[in-house]
């Protein structure tokens, strides 16, 4: 049976260790994955951290590529780039190297012990918000609204195209 490709997307988060530098490496680790193919991504981004004060800036980012993995093998090999980015994760939300979030798997709607997609805090974050915007300017989200609509009641805050 020929594959069958679904679209996904990913955000990239990272404010430890020159996040510009583990963002754009794990672009290209994205866009090497097997069974993934046409990696288009946003330009980067810099904001203030959501979540624990006082921890540096994020340089966030989203791609999208087509996968004929399943998601939980889509998981596997994401946390397995997080893995060699050497993520330790010390607090909920609090910095790391590298933060590679499933936001979207086609418009399937995931929840189980490993995955919530969509992404729970998509709707909200401006870091996720923005960059899908510039990749996917018309999406829309499964069982909730378009990105448009988002947008519209989402702020800017201190985000900076870089
Ligand atoms: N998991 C469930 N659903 C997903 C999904 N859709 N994608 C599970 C990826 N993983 C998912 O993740 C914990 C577990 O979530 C995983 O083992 C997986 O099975 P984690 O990344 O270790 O935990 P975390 O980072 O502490 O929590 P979480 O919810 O991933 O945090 P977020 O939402 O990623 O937030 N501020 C700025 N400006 N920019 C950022 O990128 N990121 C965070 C982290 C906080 N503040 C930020 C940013
Ligand atoms: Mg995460």
């Amino acid at each position: 049976m020929a594959d069958h490709w679904i679209k996904c997307f990913i955000g990239l988060g990272s404010n430890l260790e020159n996040p510009v530098t583990q963002v754009a490496t794990a672009l290209l680790e994205l866009e090497r994955l097997d069974r993934c193919r046409n990696l288009i991504h946003s330009s980067l981004y810099r904001s203030d951290p959501v979540g624990p004060p006082g921890q540096p800036d994020y340089i966030n980012a989203v791609a999208s590529l087509e996968t004929s993995l399943q998601p939980l093998e889509l998981l596997d090999a994401m946390q397995a780039i997080e893995q060699q980015h050497q993520r330790v994760r010390i607090q909920h939300w609090g910095p790391r190297t590298l933060d590679l979030d499933l936001l979207l798997f086609g418009d399937q709607l995931i929840n189980n012990d490993r995955l919530t997609v969509p992404h729970p805090y998509l709707q909200e974050r401006n870091f996720v918000l923005f960059p899908l915007a510039e990749i996917a300017p018309n999406l829309s989200i499964p069982a909730g609204k378009t990105l448009p609509e988002y947008l519209k009641s989402c702020n800017t805050g201190t985000l900076e195209q870089i």
